[in-house]
């Protein structure tokens, strides 16, 4: 199918919190939408909005020129489109399903012989702010795909193409993913020592500006902790933050195991943090 795409029909598989936040994004935006769902019912709202509700996989997919799938994982979109690939064959599949880099690589090598032009997805938004400005996706695998699915994915958030290698979105997603995690356990950690009553303050006040002044450097291509800041000074501040969580209470596991190997970097002489972490977390892998 090589028509083009500009405001044309689009199908939606899976109708999660996530999925229906894209069908939404795409009817709003006046393309014609089609979707299906394993339960029905979670099609009910869009469908009053103007959606096709398709009876069966295979029916979607034909009702389209591009296919966006957004289910639980793997395991499940591939029971669910390989039987329907004879379908899917001359179309475009975006694929937004979380998952692995080798996964995305594998369906890729599946599909892309049968004629199927497959797209990996990482979605870097929670459904409410699909559509909005502050949304973005990563999109890796074939560039044929992307250009023509373009028009359709704009609507979704801003469109970031990585390149042909289908397994870079999800690696990108997945590592900016890992920084979220890794910022939530310091934010948890944090409240846990300041204590609830004074949490509500502490949060919008405090943590929240200063989580964005440590974020800007990075930005410019900076570590958030290396300007002007000297390992020594920086190992000494740690033992500090260690030394307080105890004292009121708090477990340090994750920072005290940052506190070791900052201090042996330290010791072997580094002054710039990056290289050596990297190979130390390398190492203990
Ligand atoms: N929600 C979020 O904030 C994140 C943002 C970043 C991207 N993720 C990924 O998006 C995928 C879908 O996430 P979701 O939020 O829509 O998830 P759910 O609301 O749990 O919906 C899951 C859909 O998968 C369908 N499903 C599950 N098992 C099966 C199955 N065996 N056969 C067919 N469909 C299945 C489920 O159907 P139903 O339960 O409604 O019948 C939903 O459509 C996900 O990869 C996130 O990591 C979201």
């Amino acid at each position: 199918m090589t028509t083009d795409i500009a405001n044309s029909p689009v199908t939606v598989l899976g109708l999660g919190a996530m999925g229906s936040a894209l069908a939404a994004a795409l009817l709003k935006a006046g393309h014609p939408t089609t979707v299906w769902n394993r339960s029905p019912e979670k099609a009910d709202a869009l469908v009053a909005d103007g959606a096709v509700r398709a009876a069966s996989v295979t029916d979607a997919i034909e009702a389209s020129p591009v296919v966006i799938a957004c289910l639980l994982d793997y395991p499940v979109l591939e029971e669910l489109i390989v039987p329907a690939a004879g379908a899917l064959t001359g179309r475009h599949l975006i694929n937004l399903t979380n998952g692995t880099p080798d996964q995305a690589r594998a369906l890729a090598a599946r599909l892309e012989p049968r004629g199927i032009g497959y797209v990996d997805g990482g979605i870097m938004a929670i459904p409410s702010l699909i559509g909005g400005p502050e949304a973005f996706i990563l999109y890796s695998g074939s560039r044929d795909a992307f250009d023509r699915a373009r028009p359709a994915l704009d609507r979704l958030g801003g469109a970031h193409y990585l390149g042909e290698d289908a397994g870079l979105a999800s690696l990108y997603d997945l590592a900016l993913l890992s920084a979220m995690y890794g910022m939530a356990s310091g934010v948890r950690h944090a409240m846990t020592m300041v204590g609830e009553e004074r949490a509500a303050d502490f949060g919008p006040s405090y943590l929240v500006p200063w989580l964005q002044a440590m974020a800007a450097p990075i930005g410019q291509g900076a570590a958030a902790d290396d300007e002007g800041s000297p390992l020594g000074m920086q190992a000494a501040g740690l033992a500090n933050i260690v030394a307080a969580s105890h004292g009121q209470g708090v477990p340090a596991a994750l920072l005290s195991h940052m506190l070791t190997s900052m201090q042996d970097i330290v010791n072997a002489g580094y002054d710039d943090l990056l290289p050596p972490l990297i190979d130390q977390i390398r190492k203990a892998a």
